[in-house]
């Protein structure tokens, strides 16, 4: 199904994030919250894009739904279930394909920190992000956590504009570096801090959206 998956991707055109506050630059196929958010609040064109890019799936011709595939894959083993969020009554995206051939910057997802209220229909007591690895360079492309989650004085090693932080502001905090293999699924508590080396050679392509545990124990996901 990966390799399915990321043929058919492959001969699609990916978009670039705002470039100004991601950079360098992620390509991506689908569309995610992060770029739709105007002060604390999900933007009404994030539904709009939505609307327009629940076409572009079903246009890859792909006999299942990948996504669909992933939550169902994370379910056997969560009897709670694993289903797409909602926001205001209304479904949510179910995750995006992203190109981050350039890296990603230190930085952290915190949805309780992005967005003033709750994000989804639910209280979430827990975070994690979901990738699945459809293309990885032979050199570099590794993700490294560490362990250190935001606190104010943080603010200072913000980069100007960016989703990101020097990466001074994990200073000697222990870390892992993985190092993804196609066909993998790697979950994490995106509140550490996290950064993707630069590839080389090969496109580095996943599809990933966001997780989070209910007050009632389900797993809501979210693009
Ligand atoms: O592509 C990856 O390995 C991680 C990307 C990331 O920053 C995230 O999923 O929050
Ligand atoms: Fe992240």
């Amino acid at each position: 199904m990966c390799e399915q998956t990321l043929r058919a991707l492959e001969s699609r055109e990916f978009d670039s994030y705002g470039s100004k506050r991601v950079d360098p630059p992620v390509l991506r196929y689908g569309i995610g919250v992060s770029d739709h958010r105007r002060n604390g609040k999900v933007a009404g064109s994030y539904w709009d894009a939505l609307e327009a890019h629940r076409q572009a799936w079903p246009a890859l011709g792909l006999p299942f739904d990948p996504y669909k595939e992933c939550r169902d894959a994370l379910g056997t083993d969560w009897p709670r279930g694993v289903v797409v969020g909602h926001h205001d009554g209304r479904e949510m995206g179910p995750g995006v394909a992203r190109e981050p051939n350039q890296g990603f910057q230190v930085h952290f997802d915190d949805a309780l920190r992005e967005f003033s209220g709750d994000l989804l229909d639910a209280p979430l007591v827990a975070q994690f992000a979901f990738n699945l690895y459809l293309s990885v360079p032979k050199s570099g492309g590794e993700m490294v956590l560490w362990r250190h989650l935001w606190c104010p004085t943080d603010e200072a090693f913000r980069l100007p504009h960016s989703y990101g932080y020097d990466k001074a502001v994990v200073g000697d905090a222990e870390s892992i570096e993985l190092k993804p293999e196609v066909g993998e699924a790697i979950l994490i508590n995106p509140r550490y801090y996290h950064a993707v080396r630069p590839s080389r050679g090969s496109r580095r392509i996943a599809l990933g959206f966001a997780v989070a545990m209910s007050d009632i124990g389900e797993l809501l996901t979210w693009g």
